[in-house]
């Protein structure tokens, strides 16, 4: 016997709702619904029944075909919802994703530590900017206008009296307009020069140091970055003082070390001499205590300045100074 339009809803429903992919329903549907479909033969086949028996069984089989479209939809709607959802899914099986760790650079380590020994001993860290004027940069500095530093192929001048500043020194003068003695501070940063070849960057980092006060003398210069170099180095390092000149300071000194290669026995880094030059030094030159408004006859100071990339060298043994701004992860994962 034919099974009856109600067997063929009760069999297509269960078959719909049993489906688990999109073609699964695609079919069902053309199964029941298509052109050659159940249903749609069912509903041609009205035409041969009795007159009387037409409209009821043309309503019933339209139901039914109303009932198994709803259903396909239905079934269509879950199947997508629950792709979506396992896409979101997390597979707790799976190995964890490594977030790789940053690192400070190592100019930042060394520059962070110098600063850090500084601060034990009483400076504070100030910072100034990086594009200034040509008084902070040169004239409060005691640096003449006819200075070879002063020149275009030296300095990057933004305009006639607007720098990228050469050194961090006009912070200083930035900070003693501002303060009455004591001062005790300390100012690194990113400075510039026109220049650039296998020693030379445009931009390089320095570190420099300002302290004044009433009767402050040679001796706690030497004293003060003698204790630097044996904290940053080995209390073992010996310290030289040579007699040089700087526009900002008189006397002034360069400070060598014995060299933290070779013990100062003489090797390929400190070119056998023994000794390796890390920084500047000296005397606050009175016309740039004056220029500040301090009273120079009750009022000295002492001061330095040394480059980042130098001393970072020599801790890590970085032999190029270009290695640093290449930003090549093989170089800065060493550190
Ligand atoms: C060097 C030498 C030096 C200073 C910087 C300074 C600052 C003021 C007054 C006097 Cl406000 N001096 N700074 C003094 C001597 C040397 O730097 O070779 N730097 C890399």
């Amino acid at each position: 016997m034919e099974p009856t339009i109600d067997q063929i809803c009760v069999a297509a429903l269960k078959e719909v709702e049993a489906a688990t992919t999109s073609d699964a329903v695609q079919e069902l549907n053309t199964k029941y619904l298509g052109r050659k479909g159940v249903i749609t033969q069912f509903l041609r086949s009205v035409a041969l029944l009795p007159p009387e028996e037409r409209p009821a069984a043309g309503r019933r089989a339209n139901q039914v075909k109303q009932q198994i479209e709803a259903a396909c939809q239905a079934a269509m709607a879950r199947i997508e919802s629950a792709a979506a959802e396992r896409k979101d899914a997390i597979d707790v099986s799976l190995p964890g994703r490594k977030t790789a760790p940053g690192a400070l650079h190592p100019l930042t380590q060394i520059a962070y530590r110098i600063c850090d020994i500084f601060t034990r001993m009483g400076f504070e860290v100030v910072e100034g900017p990086e594009v200034e004027s040509d008084y902070y940069n040169f004239e409060a500095l005691n640096i003449p206008k006819n200075h070879p530093a002063r020149d275009m192929q030296d300095t990057f001048y933004v305009s006639e009296d607007i720098v990228l500043r050469t050194h961090t020194s006009p912070t200083q003068p930035r900070v003693m307009e501002k303060r009455r003695p004591p001062v005790r501070i300390i100012a690194p940063g990113k400075v510039y020069r026109c220049d650039s070849d296998i020693t030379h960057t445009p931009m390089f980092h320095q570190v420099e140091g300002l302290l004044v006060d009433e009767k402050v003398s040679f001796g706690d210069l030497k004293g003060t970055l003698t204790e630097f170099v044996h904290q940053m180095f080995d209390p073992q390092t010996r310290l030289r003082f040579r007699p040089s000149f700087f526009p900002f300071t008189e006397p002034s000194a360069e400070v060598d070390i014995q060299c933290v290669i070779c013990r100062g026995k003489g090797c390929r880094v400190c070119k056998q001499t023994g000794w390796l030059e890390i920084l500047g030094s000296g005397m606050v030159h009175p016309a740039v205590l004056e220029n500040v408004g301090y009273d120079t006859t009750r009022y000295t100071g002492f001061a330095f300045g040394m480059g980042v990339e130098r001393i970072t060298m020599l801790k890590f043994g970085v032999d190029d100074i270009r290695k640093y701004f290449e930003n090549d992860l093989r170089f800065l994962r060493q550190f």
